[in-house]
């Protein structure tokens, strides 16, 4: 063991019931014991490996005791970084926590840097790269079903895959380099088999990284953006789906002019609602950049509510948005279903036909159960069958692009007749790119900034 040692807090600074103050490295041990007096009179030398103390954070300025806490030793390299890592559970307050920090500094901690708990253990080889990653996604998660899904890559499973992957390729070189070293030995042809091999590897890559996609939205939320032209009630269907008055709602057209966006689970799924400024031509500056920004949310949406208002006939500027959506996954809501209609089914079913429309009043709250429902059977049709979902980051869904498009020029080259011994060196790529992902092999600079994301103490 030959690094420093990093002290940070483990909890948020603030107001909480306790806050924990944690060290990893060579002399976390040896600081904890100029900073901690058990009330047994044992000394943290001696404390038994993942067992609490009680006892006196000392002050070792003044000499006083500065909070009653708590103390665990979990020596190396049984600890989350493997290395000596000591943790003080203190009354949670900011003052107490930061002074704590500040005395273990003082008696020659260094303050970690955001990450670098979880990198250590990376480094020393506790996690690989993608449960270091799995670390970072557990802490975001803004769904069940994603934490459940970064636990699986915490425990290893993807990595596993991953590795199966990797294996297969391995088998694959090392039947290429016997039949370029022994090519009277090696008599069936190898090319037949290759290519089989590798069409199926691509296969599976694909469809990991496919479901990777899809699993995202499980992490970041499903993306709804609500659109219509002004006055519709957009702002009123956004609280009503929130339920609470989240957006403000006037009678007067051109009331939004931001985009509001409000995360909120619905049956288990994260959905990030977008209210936007109504879509029309303004001459006012600020609605302008309001509606262009509706524009661009209308782009990004992986669903789109279009919003008619029932109690106004259909006119120009429903037709606009109705040609503005259609290409995108949409459902089409009828609002205002309280007054008398004005626009019927039929104006709008040609834009829409086959489709099913649904009506509300986001006055009343009347449809919308109807209409949630129909939501969430949509998103969940997007999402697929759980059971091939996998979450896969930014990071490690462009390595895989990478080796897909890798793996299909290699077929073709198999195809082709290429010399073996060049095949060898394409896979040879492969195998690389595969190595990145897992972060066997790495450069120091792209591990610096992946662990720079992660919070501090983490
Ligand atoms: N009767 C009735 N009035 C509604 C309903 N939904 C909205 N309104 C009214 O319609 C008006 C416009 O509602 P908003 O929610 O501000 O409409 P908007 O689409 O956000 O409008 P902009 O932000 O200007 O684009 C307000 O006076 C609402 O009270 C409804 O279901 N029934
Ligand atoms: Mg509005």
């Amino acid at each position: 063991m030959t690094s420093d040692t990093i002290v940070a807090l483990a909890t948020p600074l603030g107001v909480g019931a306790i806050g924990i103050v944690r060290m990893s490295g060579r002399e976390a041990i040896s600081i904890a014991s100029r900073l901690f007096r058990a009330r047994s009179g044992k000394r943290v030398e001696e404390f038994t490996s993942f067992r609490l103390y009680l006892g006196d954070f000392l002050d070792s300025v003044t000499g006083h005791p500065l909070d009653e806490a708590l103390c665990v030793v979990m020596r190396a390299p049984r600890s989350y970084t493997r290395e000596d890592v000591v943790e003080f559970h203190l009354h949670g307050g900011p003052l107490l926590t930061r002074r704590a920090l500040e005395l273990c500094l003082r008696e020659g901690a260094r303050m970690a840097r955001p990450g670098e708990f979880t990198e250590r253990a990376f480094f020393n080889g506790r996690i690989d790269l993608l449960q270091a990653e799995a670390v970072a996604e557990m802490v975001r998660a803004r769904s069940e079903k994603a934490l459940q899904l970064s636990l699986r890559n915490l425990k290893g499973e993807w990595g596993k895959e991953i590795r199966a992957w990797q294996r297969r390729l391995l088998l694959l070189q090392a039947h290429i380099q016997a039949s370029c070293d022994f090519p009277d030995v090696v008599d069936s042809p190898l090319e037949a088999w290759m290519i089989q091999e590798l069409s199926l590897l691509r296969e599976l890559i694909a469809k990991g990284l496919e479901g990777g996609k899809r699993a995202q939205a499980l992490q970041d939320g499903f993306l709804v953006v609500i659109a219509g032209k002004p006055n519709v009630g957009k702002s009123s269907l956004l609280n009503v789906l929130l339920g609470r008055n989240r957006a403000i709602v006037t009678p007067f057209p051109g009331t939004t002019r931001d985009a509001i966006e409000e995360v909120i689970l619905l049956e288990g799924l994260p959905i990030r609602f977008v209210d936007t400024a109504g879509i029309r031509v303004s001459t006012d500056p600020v609605e302008r950049i309001g509606v262009e920004k509706a524009h661009e949310y209308l782009h990004d949406a992986d669903l789109v509510i279009v919003l008619f208002d029932r109690s106004s006939p259909f006119e120009e500027g429903d037709r606009e948005i109705a040609r503005i959506v259609r290409a995108k996954p949409h459902l089409v809501v009828l609002n205002k279903s309280d007054l008398p209609p004005a626009l019927s089914r039929e104006d709008i079913a040609p834009f829409y036909p086959q489709e099913e429309i649904i009506e509300i009043s986001a006055l009343t709250g009347e449809g919308k159960d109807l209409l949630t429902a129909r939501l969430v059977a949509m998103l969940q049709a997007m999402l697929g069958p759980e059971e091939n979902l996998t979450l896969v980051n930014a990071r490690q869904q462009e390595e895989l692009e990478r080796i897909v498009s890798l793996l299909s020029a290699l077929i073709h080259d198999v195809e082709k007749g290429i010399p073996l011994d060049l095949i060898g060196l394409q896979l040879d790529e492969v195998l690389q790119a595969m190595k990145r992902l897992t972060g066997e092999n790495v450069d120091r600079e792209l591990l610096g900034i992946i662990f720079s994301h992660f919070c501090l103490g983490k």
